[in-house]
């Protein structure tokens, strides 16, 4: 299989602009890393604690530390990326380039999966720099819109990098000498599912929606839907999209009351919007519970968002 094409003639070959592709190529590269010390966990010292907390206040995990230093080196070195923001920092780096193309990530999302084996993923988001002078934070409060591609590596039993950069969703997976491999050239999401991703433990904190449309699910062909549902949580947000990329279903991390101020526990920068517009691509839908999650226009960098996600007829149910 080694004569499947490869990201660099993906690349060469769709639309986007040269700074898009090159960033691409670099944000790859530093997957193919991250990977390698996923892979190793504990015989490479990568699992357990930092011993610091990061800007969201969250416990750091060695591997958050490390894949978010392996992506700034990596994109300081990228002729076509004038700044990054990272989940783990508080404010966003300059590399002092001006013009090409600003990235945003979550370097290691699902850390409470990493000392237990359980699949974890980087995820990217891609905006325009601005054309004159060097940007500024302003500069990444973009809306989804904007983005000129956006993706995900998932460290899982394949690794697995999806990205789109014009109107499809395409996958490589990684091969054994570290290259990735076109695996899927249009991933499609079905507009129908019978697969719904939530935490239930949250139940009791929902918005009553959020209480009926999953109710409806639990009584199955009894109820109001006529059909059977089934049930998954990975606790890894890159496990839990990419299973609906690959067949259907719907993801929900909505507003709960635990927090009221909270619009959602996840990221609208560099989780939701990249999630969002991989989904759409792929002819899903993605909401924040009442509008177009792509619509949503950041006011603060780390801002949380409500997301709902996958196949269009329950993101469109849930929001009516
Ligand atoms: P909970 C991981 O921490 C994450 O940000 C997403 O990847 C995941 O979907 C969600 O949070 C899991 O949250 O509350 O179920 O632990």
């Amino acid at each position: 299989m080694t004569d499947l094409p490869t990201l660099e003639t993906y690349l060469a070959t769709h639309p986007g602009s040269p700074a898009t592709a090159e960033a691409l190529l670099h944000i790859g590269r530093a997957c193919v890393e991250i990977s390698r010390a996923v892979q190793l966990g504990a015989v490479g010292d990568h699992l357990g604690a930092a011993g610091a907390t990061n800007v969201q206040d969250e416990e750091q995990k060695k591997l958050d530390v490390l894949a978010d230093d392996i992506l700034g080196q990596v994109l300081e070195r990228c002729a076509s990326v004038a700044g990054y923001a990272s989940e783990e920092r508080e404010h966003v780096e300059l590399t002092g380039r001006s013009g090409g193309v600003l990235v945003l990530f979550d370097p290691l999302d699902g850390s409470s999966n990493i000392d237990v084996n359980v699949s974890i993923g980087t995820i990217f988001s891609i905006l325009p720099a601005p054309d004159n002078g060097t940007p500024t934070t302003e500069s990444f409060l973009r809306s989804g819109r904007h983005q000129l591609a956006a993706g995900y590596a998932v460290y899982g039993p394949q690794t697995v990098l999806v990205i789109t950069v014009s109107a499809e969703v395409a996958a490589f997976t990684l091969d054994a000498e570290g290259v990735w491999r076109l695996t899927h050239e249009r991933l499609r999401v079905p507009t129908e599912t019978r697969e719904f991703a939530i935490n239930m433990s949250n139940q009791r904190h929902w918005a009553e929606p959020v209480r009926q449309y999953i109710a409806e699910c639990l009584q199955g062909r009894d109820g109001s839907r006529g059909k059977d549902f089934n049930m998954r949580w990975v606790g890894s947000m890159v496990a839990d999209v990419h299973r609906i990329l690959m067949r259907g279903g719907v993801f929900l991390y909505p507003w709960d009351a635990r927090e009221p101020s909270r619009p959602g526990k996840l990221r609208l920068l560099y989780e939701g919007a990249p999630m969002a517009l991989l989904v759409e691509r792929a002819g899903g839908a993605a909401s924040d519970g009442q509008r177009p999650l792509l619509d949503v226009e950041p006011t603060s960098l780390h801002q949380r968002v409500g997301v709902v996600l996958g196949s269009a007829a329950e993101v469109s149910r849930l929001a009516a």
